[in-house]
């Protein structure tokens, strides 16, 4: 039974909850969580900071958004290491969960994962890459899990990057990218909200939950004006844009209407070798090192010309951090401010590997979408200027990076289904 430990559930016997919701990491029934020093704070959600105990009759330490009690009430600080933030990441499966939690990590972070599904395939791939992440069971499709994730989790920071992301298939299935891309968010927010006991007449205090959103450059779809900056308007061009646009407001009306710290970084295309297989950039990587092995002869892709400002995900998960961690919450546009054709990345990615695509691509229309984003480009100037925010990897050297290790994962007798990515649509 952990005596001290961080984190434990207020309402729940830790046992049985620890059983019944922690799926992998460290935090054992038999294992203490890293415990803070002494008992320097206590509380609960719609508690009183004073009269909340464990089952062995300790107080349990639980961060409760600072509205109960501030640290400075009730006892000595502390030490340095106890103060390690806690952060809950929602799609810790995907591309940029995984560089997330590496880069939160290596800020001394304690790193939580979300992870939905009975026997998600990607938790192995996901452990073998991050063995310090604490996983917890939740889907964005059911509120009360959210709710007691959050409660079990007692985030600083919930970074809120689960979603259907594939375009074409919100489409194919719109009405469920709405629930899970658009509604999701709302369910978050909720959570969040209800646990820190948030209302109207209750905003929070020092110390709240923030939480940051992946809005996304589809927001603008049909462009305005280029390039795109915080102030140019939305004009999405698929469910999945629409929603994402949904869950943008949401986020913008839940820090007016309740006081939250909530942000939405608009990020523009960003890729990686753990990029799903299914985005046009991991599509090519992975063509081009097929077609270089000998495995196949031809690539089939839709639209060539649609143009896109692609960087490389570890430089964007380090914006999201830089967001969170303002004075004050402020979305910024999120990208390189150059933008390249699908054709420019096919040039460049068969380059890399001594081929030229115009001998392996064929187009084919089952890859045009029924409406289609022509030109994104960004104008970061503010994230710059702002909150210092500034890629380090270029596009070319991206393209490079990915094509090599596909090669890589190839000749090793690899499948893209081996990389972190997977699902092929
Ligand atoms: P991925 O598609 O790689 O990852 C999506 C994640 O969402 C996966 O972990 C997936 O989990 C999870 N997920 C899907 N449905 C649910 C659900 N019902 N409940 C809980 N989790 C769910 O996306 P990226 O990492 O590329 O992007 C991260 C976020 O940023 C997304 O919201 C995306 O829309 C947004 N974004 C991405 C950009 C990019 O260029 N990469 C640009 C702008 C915004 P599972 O493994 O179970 O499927
Ligand atoms: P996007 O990325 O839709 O911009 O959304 P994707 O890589 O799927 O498409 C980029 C562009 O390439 C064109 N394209 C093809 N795309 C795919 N997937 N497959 C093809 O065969 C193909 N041929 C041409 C597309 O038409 C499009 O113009 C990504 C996702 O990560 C979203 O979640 C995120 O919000 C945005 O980026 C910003």
């Amino acid at each position: 039974m952990p005596a001290a430990g961080r984190a434990v559930p207020i309402e729940t016997d830790p046992l049985t909850f620890l059983a019944a919701n922690i799926i992998t990491g460290h935090a054992s029934p038999l294992t203490p969580q890293r415990d803070y020093e002494g008992d320097w704070c206590a509380g609960g959600i719609g508690r009183s900071v004073r009269d909340v105990t464990s089952a062995t009759g300790r107080r349990i330490c639980c961060r409760d958004g600072g509205r109960h009690a501030h640290p400075a009430e009730i006892g000595p600080r502390p030490t340095e290491a106890a103060l390690s933030r806690r952060a809950l990441i929602t799609g810790i499966t995907g591309q940029d969960g995984s560089y997330l939690a590496e880069h939160l990590t290596a800020q001394g972070y304690e790193v939580w994962g979300l992870v939905r599904g009975q026997q998600n395939p990607r938790v192995r791939q996901l452990r073998q890459l991050l063995g310090d992440v604490r996983l917890i069971r939740g889907d964005l499709l059911d509120q009360g899990s959210l709710i007691s994730a959050v409660e079990r989790v007692q985030p600083d920071e919930v970074y809120n990057l689960a979603a259907i992301s594939y375009v074409p298939m919100s489409w194919q299935q719109a009405e469920l990218t709405g629930e899970v891309t658009g509604v999701g968010v709302l369910r978050v927010l909720e959570a969040i909200r209800v646990c820190s006991g948030i209302s109207a007449s209750r905003s929070p205090g020092r110390g709240q939950i923030r939480f940051y959103q992946a809005s996304s450059s589809e927001m603008f779809g049909m462009v305005r004006e280029s390039p795109q900056t915080e102030q140019t308007p939305f004009h999405p061009r698929s469910p999945y844009g629409v929603a994402k646009a949904y869950g943008h407001f949401l986020t913008q009306n839940y820090r007016e209407s309740y006081g939250m710290f909530a942000v939405s970084g608009i990020l523009f295309n960003h890729e990686s070798p753990r990029r799903g297989p299914e985005f046009v950039t991991r599509k090519i990587s992975l063509g081009v090192a097929k077609i270089k092995l000998g495995y196949e002869r031809q690539l089939r892709l839709g639209n060539l010309s649609a143009r896109r400002d692609w960087g490389f995900a570890g430089d964007y998960v380090r914006a999201m951090h830089l967001m969170i961690g303002q004075d004050e919450p402020v979305d910024y546009v999120i990208g390189t401010g150059v933008t390249h054709s699908v054709e420019d990345l096919l040039e460049q990615a068969f380059k890399a590997a001594g081929l030229d695509w115009r001998d392996h691509v064929v187009t084919d229309a089952a890859f045009i979408r029924p409406a289609e984003v022509d030109k994104l480009c960004a104008d970061p100037a503010q994230a710059r200027d702002q909150i210092g925010w500034e890629p380090k990897i270029g596009f070319e050297e991206l393209v490079a990076m990915m094509v090599e290790a596909d090669l890589e994962l190839l000749s090793s007798g690899g499948h893209a289904e081996d990389s972190f990515g997977i699902d092929t649509w």
